[in-house]
């Protein structure tokens, strides 16, 4: 029996690092841009990274905390615990969020 997230991941994305077992391989390389929200958890500048507590993705991954690479510019607007939304874009193995928006009124 195969869990129904599974199976929506093999239909839509296929393998995700760090979240599923890699499923084909030959999946790893298809890229797409995923809608996401959540909050910062911590700035991570010597990776240029945020740790995020994300909501969850329709057909990628459930809700969890995680490390995405940013821009400069994000990272250095960052702060601890500001919400944002941002574009997460799956570039071969890569994991990166682009246009990011904080939104520190919005409660949590
Ligand atoms: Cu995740």
């Amino acid at each position: 029996m195969k869990p129904l997230r599974y199976v929506l991941g093999l239909l839509l994305l296929g393998p995700l690092p760090g979240c599923h077992e890699p499923a084909a391989h030959e999946t790893a390389a298809i890229s797409g841009r995923y809608p996401l929200t959540g909050r910062v958890v911590a700035v991570v500048p010597e990776r240029n990274a945020l740790l995020i507590a994300h909501e969850p993705i329709t057909g990628l991954m459930g809700a969890m905390t995680m490390e995405f690479s940013v821009d400069a510019t994000a990272l250095q607007a960052a702060t601890k615990n500001a919400r944002l939304t941002a574009q997460l874009v799956h570039d071969g193995d890569s994991w990166r969020l682009e246009n990011v928006q904080f939104n520190p009124s919005v409660s949590p």
